[in-house]
């Protein structure tokens, strides 16, 4: 977040850092200074415009209020709040609108990495043709789990190029070299917690509670963006070539689709970079208004700080 404030220009007049006691006292650079992490508590928030949480949802559970009874906006990263109906869930391409009643004071709520992405890519064909169903996979990188997971699949892969034993601390199963079909916890319908965000969310964003929407969540070992195979029905026929005029024109979209060139969207070249890409168009046969697409995003940045700042830009943009 810190990153892409300064990256973006964010017009950032004073910068507040706050964490737990374990993290106090660290300085951490932005703008060309040193700011000190200081110590959360109820009465940090005077005077703050705009709050920025990623510590979990616990800590969003206890301290987001008091940030908004300080008169802040609180976006709010953790799925804490996603599902509250008094909460907007914004993906500012998709239903920026969402904004408005929460502008000045209030809580807004940062969906799932792999939703967003999601939504970013489908939103324009919603609004030319109305989806009906959606089957998605995941491939999620190993920094959708956190530094740590970033670190054991380093670690794993050194020791197993090493003939070493691999040590599983932050996955169930190694990561390297293999892909684990299990992200978050499993709920007793045998689908994880990640699973159920994206159909939920997917339908809060789209405003659809009828979408059908089925997901498979899969860990790969890959440092960092996320790929999504997506398969969509339509209400109406579009064909490929209609489903790549509109992406080509949609707001956070690039279109990257060659594939006799070998070019469709990578991981690798993601990473990094703020747009969704997309690629692999073709329609589905198999149904009569099916299209499927290949989508991926940086999960760090449009999956999780890009899109909370983009929420903060369009608050001081429009509202101030
Ligand atoms: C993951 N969706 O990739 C999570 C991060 N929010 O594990």
């Amino acid at each position: 977040m810190r990153k892409i404030l300064a990256e973006r220009l964010f017009p950032v007049d004073t910068l507040r850092l706050l964490a737990s006691e374990r993290s106090a006292g660290q300085r951490l650079a932005f703008g060309g200074r040193q700011i000190p992490v200081e110590v959360l508590d109820d009465d940090s928030f005077e005077d703050i415009d705009i709050a920025l949480f990623s510590a979990g949802s616990s800590v969003s559970a206890r301290y987001a209020q008091a940030a908004v009874d300080a008169g802040a906006v609180v976006i709010d990263n953790t799925s804490h709040f996603r599902m509250d109906d008094e909460i907007p869930l914004v993906v500012p391409e998709v239903n920026a609108y969402k904004i408005a009643d929460h502008a000045h004071r209030g809580i807004i709520a940062n969906p799932n990495c792999s939703t967003i992405q999601m939504v970013v890519a489908l939103k324009p064909l919603y609004d030319a043709a109305g989806i009906t169903r959606i089957v998605v996979s995941t491939y999620q990188s190993v920094s959708g789990a956190g530094r740590r997971a970033m670190e054991e699949l380093g670690k794993q892969t050194a020791a197993l190029f090493n003939s070493q034993e691999v040590e599983c601390e932050q996955f169930p199963h190694q990561i390297a070299f293999n892909c684990i079909p299990h992200i978050d916890s499993f709920l007793p319908d045998g689908y994880t917690k990640e699973e159920v965000k994206m159909v939920q969310e997917t339908r809060k964003i789209l405003d659809d509670p009828e979408i059908r929407i089925t997901a498979t969540a899969v860990r790969v070992p890959v440092f960092c963006s996320h790929s999504e195979s997506i398969n969509v029905e339509t209400r109406t026929k579009l064909s490929a070539g209609d489903v790549r005029a509109i992406l080509r024109e949609a707001p956070g979209v690039l279109l990257q689709d060659d594939p006799q060139g070998n070019d469709y969207p990578l991981a690798t070249q993601a990473t990094g970079k703020d747009a969704t890409y997309v690629g692999r168009i073709r329609e589905d046969d198999s149904v009569e208004n099916g299209i499927n697409l290949w989508v991926v995003a940086d999960n760090l940045r449009k999956g999780a700080a890009l899109n909370a700042v983009q929420i903060a830009e369009i608050l001081i943009r429009d509202y101030h």
